[in-house]
């Protein structure tokens, strides 16, 4: 046995950890809902259900053994029907995927193609080569397509969750645990400046285990000095907004935000409900009268025309960075907070609740100038167009990640949300969506120069 041998597995056994905690949490999701549901599709843009329980155990098989390996597939028509999703980002019309007059196979025969692609996938975790990096299989370097895999399958969690959060409550069984922080500070309306200075943005890839192709290289960007709020913006706040006729008022919104307002006939945020004379949450398990304390969950173009109803703007990307990981010397930090690994104390991310917490209410969080929440309880909207930066390499193990979406049309969201896995919280990871996608759990706050 060579001497590195004992290093290479323990790192398999916490890679077939990782992989198997990901299966039973998705497991646990689908079991969440009425079967009545399976064939639904609570975004009408997205796939069916159905779809996603497919989706992931086929993605593992392409990624990690087909692409990644060069090894056959489990089941090739399953690999075919669940290759991939019509997104409602996705402009190449002209793939054949599955879609809207696709048959869908009963369940029993979904998780059956689970089940077999499992053994395969932790077969492969278990023994197959990783040191395959040269010629045709690149999908491999640094074990890239292992981490393509595990990685899709914990993004697809929070997809899941926020197509949830959009089905009649009567089709979801609520977990007996379910719980809700309401109460706090009412703490809006401060805001801090920010000198300028340096924000590094992207990562080195000699220094990062894996990042997505999005998220190389890494460069420094320069900042001007820019006042930011230190606080998410809440419902309370948003309500303002609402009764003031924001909803109504045309030079608050973009050319594209008005004619999606008008098209969609939008007057509220996607997470509200109005009964009788009152609001409330759309929560995951019921309705909950709206909490006053919450940040505004939101599409980029209600949040741009929130902060222009304030005379301020959205951050941008950079600007971001630099409120997040910045610090007065000029060092940056790995997270908000500073070095320490990401957990509860820190934020709202990695499953630890089915709603959002009232903004402020992880101080440990806070970053080096005092702002809150910039990881975890919500997305961020920043205004920056998502594409790539300098560098940038589309990935060999899952090529169309990215690269589809430079389109000008999605904007670069950050941070995490209650339903982000805590690998995925790293300063690097990008997120992104058109602007006028109401249904993801994001937030913002507002800046100005
Ligand atoms: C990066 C979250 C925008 O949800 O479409 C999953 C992630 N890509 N499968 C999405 C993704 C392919 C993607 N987002
Ligand atoms: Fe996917």
């Amino acid at each position: 046995m060579s001497s590195i041998a004992p290093a290479v597995a323990v790192d398999r056994q916490r890679l077939i950890d990782w992989y198997v905690r990901n299966r039973e949490r998705s497991r646990g999701l689908f079991d969440l809902l009425d079967p009545a549901a399976y064939y639904s599709r609570p975004i009408a843009l997205r796939n069916p259900i159905v779809f996603y329980e497919g989706h992931l155990p086929a993605f593992s098989v392409i990624a990690l053994l087909k692409r990644g390996l060069g090894l056959p597939g489990v089941d090739p028509q399953m690999e075919r029907l669940f290759e991939r999703g019509i997104d409602p980002e996705s402009v190449d019309e002209a793939v054949p995927r599955s879609g809207a007059g696709t048959i869908w196979p009963p369940r029993d025969d979904v998780l059956a193609y689970g089940r077999r692609a499992d053994e395969a996938v932790v077969a492969a975790l278990r023994s197959a080569p990783f040191d395959l990096a040269g010629g045709e299989h690149r999908a491999m370097r640094n074990g890239e397509a292992v981490f393509t895999a595990l990685e899709h399958e914990a993004m697809h969690q929070e997809t899941l969750l926020y197509m949830w959060h959009r089905l009649p409550h009567a089709q979801k069984r609520a977990p007996r645990s379910v719980r809700y922080e309401l109460s706090g500070a009412s703490l809006s309306g401060t805001a801090v400046t920010i000198p300028g200075g340096v924000a590094t943005l992207g990562a080195d890839r000699s220094a990062v285990p894996f990042g997505w192709d999005n998220e190389f290289g890494e460069h420094a960007v320069e900042v001007a000095a820019f006042e930011i709020d230190v606080y998410s913006v809440t419902n309370a706040e948003f309500l303002e907004f609402v009764e003031a006729g924001g909803y109504r008022t045309r030079e608050l919104w973009s050319d594209r935000g008005w004619a999606w307002r008008e098209t969609e006939h939008i007057t509220h945020p996607a997470f509200w409900v109005r009964d009788g004379d009152r609001w409330y949450w759309r929560g995951m398990f019921e309705k909950i009268a709206l909490p006053a304390l919450w940040p505004v969950y939101v599409s980029g173009e209600e949040a741009a025309a929130f902060a222009r109803w304030r005379g301020r703007r959205l951050p941008t990307e950079a600007e971001y960075h630099r409120a997040a990981f910045g610090t007065r010397s000029g060092e940056e930090r790995q997270f908000p907070w500073g070095d320490a690994a990401p957990d509860a104390t820190r934020g709202n991310f990695d499953f630890a609740s089915w709603e959002p917490v009232p903004v402020g209410a992880r101080p440990l969080g806070a970053s080096a100038w005092g702002v809150h929440d910039l990881v975890g309880n919500g997305w961020e909207w920043t205004s920056t167009v998502f594409g790539p930066f300098p560098g940038f390499e589309p990935m060999a193990s899952y090529p169309e990640y990215s690269a589809d979406f430079f389109d000008g049309q999605h904007y670069v969201i950050k941070g995490a949300s209650p339903a982000t896995a805590r690998e995925l919280v790293r300063p690097s990871f990008r997120n992104w969506f058109r602007p006028n996608y109401p249904y993801v759990y994001a937030k913002f706050r507002t800046a100005i120069s």
